[in-house]
């Protein structure tokens, strides 16, 4: 029902009405695309039967849609898995961006001030993200995201299952928030907007702080940053508490930082590196080795590290989130 009023009076209208001037022309029956593919069929299919798509603005959708190579080569070398902290960090903390942060957080102080207030989410970590995200909509990205998730979904075997979900997410999306799929543009992952949330983070975690009855992640500063601490809040995010801090240790780390960055090590873990950890019966950290100019490099991993994480899982990123909301929190001091 929804559906079809908003196909009546949204963009997809004429979507709708060149699909079904195709298929009424003899040679239509000939699907083309990714519509003519058994993976696409199988597709349409499901989002026809299980979530009540036209089956003519599918048909449409996935027969205007071929294979994009380009993001399949991004795909296979991201730059978290080839650098080194070394190599990465400077991508991020350097004066350019950080002059740009301290732009963006001191033009959005009022907005700020009430997005902290009702999250408990500092505003240099909410900034920080944005700028490593975007760098404040600089980079939302160029590649059109029903093209990238379809060619992930059916074209790249590694990681089908995951961007099929995407995909049926993204159309979902869609649908939800009167977006014409053919024209959203996101990053070669199809992660959309400032703070780059794919779909299925977008439907879960986006929230509508403007109060217009739209989550709008590509021009809402409102709605932005909003839905970045709400991102945080729902992945457990701690108020006031330590993200990480740098340690020196005695002896091999190897089995310790293998256990991942989620906290699961304890006080008398901690213990045997010759570290000396305040950490509650309860609490648990994490050791994260980074190599640095200066060699390894060892820090603790405290929880809300650990939710910088669910952001994007690589330990550089998150690393490189904190180090940038450290330098906006002293830069903002400053001006103080
Ligand atoms: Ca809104």
């Amino acid at each position: 029902m929804k559906q079809k009023l908003k196909r009546l009076i949204g963009p997809g209208l004429l979507a709708t009405t060149l699909a079904g001037m195709a298929l009424s022309s003899e040679q239509a029956s000939a699907a083309s695309g990714y519509a003519a593919t058994e993976k696409g069929k199988a597709f349409i299919d499901e989002m026809a039967r299980e979530h009540d798509f036209n089956r003519d603005d599918l048909n449409y959708w996935l027969g205007s849609t071929t294979r994009y190579d380009a993001v399949i080569e991004a795909m296979s070398k991201p730059a978290e898995k080839t650098l080194t902290w070394a190599q990465y960090r400077p991508i991020f903390i350097k004066d350019a961006r950080i002059d740009s942060a301290l732009e963006f957080a001191r033009s959005n102080a009022n907005l700020l001030d009430r997005v902290e207030e009702k999250y408990g989410v500092p505003r240099e970590i909410i900034v920080a993200i944005i700028g490593v995200e975007s760098w404040y909509g600089k980079y939302k990205g160029k590649h059109p995201a029903l093209q990238s998730l379809a060619t992930l979904a059916f074209d790249y075997p590694k990681r089908a299952k995951f961007f099929r979900r995407e995909l049926k997410e993204f159309l979902l999306l869609s649908r939800e928030e009167n977006f014409e799929p053919m024209a959203v543009k996101g990053s070669y992952a199809a992660a959309m907007g400032m703070p780059q949330f794919i779909s299925s983070s977008y439907r879960a975690y986006a929230v509508d702080g403007d109060g217009d009855g739209k989550r709008d992640l590509f021009g809402s500063l409102e709605d932005i940053t909003a839905s970045v601490a709400n991102y945080f809040v729902r992945h457990g995010w701690r108020t006031g508490e330590t993200v990480t801090e740098q340690v020196q240790i005695q002896g091999d780390a190897t089995a310790l930082v293998k256990k991942g960055s989620k906290p699961q090590l304890t006080a008398a873990d901690f213990k045997t590196l010759g570290v000396d950890i305040n950490l509650s019966p309860k609490q648990r950290a994490a050791l994260i080795e980074l190599e640095g100019n200066q060699g390894l490099e060892y820090w603790i991993g405290y929880k809300n590290f650990y939710v910088i994480t669910r952001y994007n899982h690589s330990p550089l990123y998150a690393m490189a989130v904190f180090q940038l909301a450290q330098s906006i929190k002293e830069g903002l001091a400053q001006a103080d």
